[in-house]
């Protein structure tokens, strides 16, 4: 008996579809699938799958996905390989989106911010339409779950990708699920709120619900520049001043919480609970979908907080506590054994579960991705090395939520 049981009184479900792990975004690019291995392994090495019921995904459509994209980026998106991607390019149906400018990298962009190139943000791969339409339809079949009252929870820690826009893919994300999740939720919910601990900023939708007043978005990230290059933190949007457009009864229903390089545990849990109370007492929302990208850990390749995996959970176990149908969606996240880590833990939260720190190695394929100095010691909740400085003043940040008000 391994202890883990089933939440009363509420019903979490969990949607998937193993063949996202096998896919290639390139040798050397940060996002890894491979992460939803090892987050699986550790799933089902404690036994969450007793706790909750467990639903392969179908690949979305390419109607669902129109409901928030330009159908020839779809069209574009379903038909694109490696092989065929020079040829739609010369499809005129195609060729008039226009490449964006060449990054300072200068990388070949084609249409639509896409790319053979491996230095490239959005690179088309092998199967990355296969990808792109399951992580899709696993999205949408969580929310399918929330909507029709089948669920309370609803988890997919393959999706969260949210730079993607209307018809063009940014940042690591072709298909903005999130927005698609949404906006189904819209059908039969007056408010959504939309929580974004992603270490960057969750612009595509913010963007995408720049009008509705039905939807909040709020992201937590980091902004500024690199010490060492002085280039803007990716994508270098959601300054505090960013709320939005006010309506014409001035209420605005963007907010963004801009966070210095290092913030630690207390400090995050301050921000956290400050302004998404307030949102949550403002905005009243029907239902809640948070994005809980993992790469706003420390140690993270690309983010710089340093956050442990605990306070990292608390943000799920505070959203958890307000009781409305709740979306648990993945995102970011590029040191990948810190990744599964925190959705396994954030799994045991949804299903009211408490996991042990000694991670039950002898039920891992491949535990030696969890042990060893510099692999987290066999343990669930390894103290991060605090390997950024801490710009952020406590004062700063009183000062910062002070200023979110509205
Ligand atoms: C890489 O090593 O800041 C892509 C991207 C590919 C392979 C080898 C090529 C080497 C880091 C990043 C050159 C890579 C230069 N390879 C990439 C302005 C940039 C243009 C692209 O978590 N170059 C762009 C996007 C961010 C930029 C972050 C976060 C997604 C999410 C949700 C998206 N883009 C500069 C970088 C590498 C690469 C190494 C990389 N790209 C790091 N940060 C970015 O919010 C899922
Ligand atoms: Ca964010
Ligand atoms: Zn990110």
């Amino acid at each position: 008996d391994n202890g883990i049981a089933r939440p009363k009184g509420y019903k979490v479900s969990y949607h998937y579809n193993s063949t996202v792990e096998d896919m290639h975004f390139g040798r050397t690019h940060p996002m890894k699938p491979w992460r939803l291995t090892l987050a699986k392994h550790l799933i089902l090495g404690y036994g969450l799958q007793y706790a909750m019921d467990t639903h392969e995904a179908l690949p979305a459509s390419k109607e669902q996905v129109c409901a928030f994209h330009d159908p020839d980026y779809v069209d574009f998106l379903s038909e694109v390989a490696p092989e065929t991607f020079d040829r739609l390019c010369q499809n005129p149906k195609f060729a008039k989106a226009v490449p964006p400018p060449h990054d300072a990298d200068s990388v070949y962009l084609g249409p639509y911010n896409l790319s053979t190139s491996p230095g490239a943000d959005c690179p088309v791969f092998a199967d990355m339409s296969t990808y792109l339409f399951l992580y899709t339809g696993a999205t949408l079949a969580a929310s399918h779950q929330l909507t029709t009252g089948q669920s309370d929870i609803a988890v997919n820690w393959s999706g969260g990708l949210h730079h993607a826009h209307k018809s063009e893919a940014s940042g690591f994300c072709y298909i903005n699920d999130i927005v698609l999740s949404i906006l189904e939720m819209l059908k039969v919910w007056p408010r959504v709120l939309y929580i974004d601990i992603d270490v960057h900023h969750g612009d595509g939708v913010e963007e995408a619900f720049q009008r509705q007043p039905r939807v909040m978005t709020l992201s937590f990230h980091r902004f500024g520049t690199y010490d060492d290059t002085g280039h803007k933190f990716f994508p270098g949007t959601g300054d505090i001043t960013d709320i939005g457009l006010r309506s014409t009864h001035g209420e605005h229903f963007a907010l963004n919480v801009p966070i210095s390089s290092g913030i630690d545990d207390r400090q995050y849990n301050y921000l956290f609970t400050s302004v998404v109370g307030q949102a949550v007492k403002a905005f009243n929302p029907s239902a809640i979908v948070l994005q809980c990208g993992a790469d706003s850990l420390g140690g993270d390749r690309l983010g710089q907080f340093n956050i442990n995996i605990k306070q990292h959970g608390e943000c799920v176990r505070f959203v958890k506590s307000l009781n409305v149908p709740l979306l648990l969606l993945g995102g970011g996240g590029y040191t990948a054994r810190n990744v599964a880590r925190a959705w396994c833990h954030e799994t045991a939260l949804a299903t009211d579960n408490e996991l042990p720190d000694a991670i039950p190695l002898d039920f891992i394929p491949r535990p030696e991705a969890f042990q060893g100095r510099g692999h987290g010691d066999g343990k669930l909740f390894p103290a991060f090395v605090r390997s950024h400085p801490n710009y952020c003043s406590n004062s700063d940040l009183e000062n910062m939520v002070k200023k979110i008000d509205w």
